[in-house]
C-alpha cells in the first residue's frame, strides 16, 4: 500500500513539473531540419523537458541530431568549435561553460530527452537552440522565446 501511494504521489509530482508548457517536443528529419523554428520556455516551470525525436531513418553517424542551447551572442563562438574528432558522445563539442544545455545525439527513429533546470536561464538574455552535428547548425537552429 505504501508503495502504491508513493507511486501515485510521484506521478502527480511528475505531472506538475512537466505540465503543458513545461514539456516541448521537437522533431529532426533526414532533411537536416527541425520541425520548429522557435520554442517557448516558460519560466514558471521549475524544469522543462525537451523531447527530441529523430523522425528520419539515417544513422547517427550520417545524420545525427541533438539540441544545444546557448546565448545567442555565443552561437558563432561555439559553432566554430564543432569538430568530428571530439566524438558523437560529446555532441562534437568541447566542454564549455557557454553551453547551457546539451542533449544526447540521436539517429533515425530514436528519441532523447533533455531536462532543463529553468533557473539557469535569464529572462533578460537571448538564447538560441541548434544541432551540433558538424555542418547542421546553419540549417538546424531556432530562436527561444522566454515567457
Ligand atoms: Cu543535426
Amino acid at each position: 500500500m505504501k508503495t502504491f501511494f508513493t507511486m501515485v504521489c510521484a506521478s502527480i509530482l511528475a505531472t506538475s513539473v512537466f505540465a503543458s508548457n513545461c514539456e516541448i517536443k521537437i522533431e529532426g528529419s533526414d532533411m537536416m531540419k527541425y520541425d520548429v523554428a522557435e520554442i517557448t520556455l516558460d519560466t514558471s516551470c521549475e524544469k522543462t523537458k525537451i523531447s527530441l525525436k529523430h523522425a528520419g531513418k539515417l544513422p547517427i553517424n550520417a545524420m545525427g541530431h541533438n539540441v544545444v542551447i546557448v546565448e545567442e551572442k555565443n552561437l558563432s563562438k561555439i559553432t566554430q568549435q564543432i569538430n568530428f574528432s571530439i566524438g558523437v558522445e560529446k555532441g562534437y563539442l568541447p566542454e564549455s561553460e557557454d553551453i547551457i544545455f546539451i542533449s544526447a545525439m540521436v539517429g533515425g527513429g530514436d528519441t532523447t530527452e533533455l531536462e532543463m533546470d529553468m533557473s539557469k536561464l535569464d529572462k533578460t538574455k537571448s538564447y538560441v537552440f541548434f544541432c551540433s552535428f558538424p555542418g547542421h547548425w546553419a540549417l538546424m537552429r531556432g530562436t527561444i522565446k522566454i515567457i
